[in-house]
């Protein structure tokens, strides 16, 4: 499965800025520096449509890609970064909730967590926030070529054990290097949204 014309639509703070609710939506989520912006870029067979911060903590606006004139995936800014005061992880958060409750055309969110930090307090709230926006939640875990075979086994497990979940139906175990992960996440994108694999195939 391979999307075919993946085009920037734009940025934005807020609803006005959002773009018409004319197509299913994906949002990604996660800490910054997770790799939210490499695994678009990879999802999407791109090196740079999604531009990758040098500096952590420097996406600091939603946006938007259309795929294949079907499907329309959001980028959404990084929490977490240490040297971001209170005042814009508020601004964040709400920025975050906002988006969630207004985006009716919203289908999934995808949640990302480093493979080498597993799911803490933020990523358990989104999980949260999706079941009480009924949302469907698709749980990435990024940077897997980072370990080695056997810590990387280890750590799925320990991973999966802590969510209750099971390695291989819940979760998507990604590398935006190798690109592993990305045939699953386009199957469950398909899945969820309600194109069928030849749609965005
Ligand atoms: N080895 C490896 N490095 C990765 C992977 N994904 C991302 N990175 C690196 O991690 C850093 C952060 O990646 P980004 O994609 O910018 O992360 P982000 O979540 O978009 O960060 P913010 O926009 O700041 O929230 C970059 O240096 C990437 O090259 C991966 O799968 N493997
Ligand atoms: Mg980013």
């Amino acid at each position: 499965m391979k999307p075919k014309v993946c085009t920037f639509v734009k940025s934005g703070t807020k609803p006005d800025h959002f773009p018409p609710a004319d197509l299913p939506e994906v949002a990604f989520a996660g800490r910054s520096n997770v790799g939210k912006s490499s695994l678009l870029n990879s999802a999407m067979y791109r090196k740079d449509l999604v531009k990758v911060s040098q500096t952590p903590g420097r996406t600091r606006l939603l946006s938007w890609f259309d795929v294949d004139a079907r499907l329309r995936l959001c980028d959404l800014p990084g929490y977490g970064y240490a040297k971001v005061g209170g005042g814009e992880q508020l601004a964040w958060q709400s920025m975050i909730e906002t988006y969630l409750q207004k985006r009716e055309v919203l289908r999934a969110l995808a949640i990302l967590v480093d493979v080498r930090r597993g799911f803490e307090e933020e990523e358990l709230l989104l999980l949260r926030t999706c079941h009480q926006w009924k949302l469907q939640p698709i749980l990435i875990v990024t940077k897997c070529d980072q370990l080695k075979s056997n810590a990387l086994f280890n750590q799925k497990v320990a991973i999966a054990k802590q969510m209750g979940g099971d390695i291989k139906r819940d979760f998507i175990w990604y590398s935006s290097k190798e690109h592993d992960g990305r045939d699953e996440l386009w199957k469950r994108i398909a899945g969820l949204t309600g194109l069928s694999d030849a749609a965005v195939g």
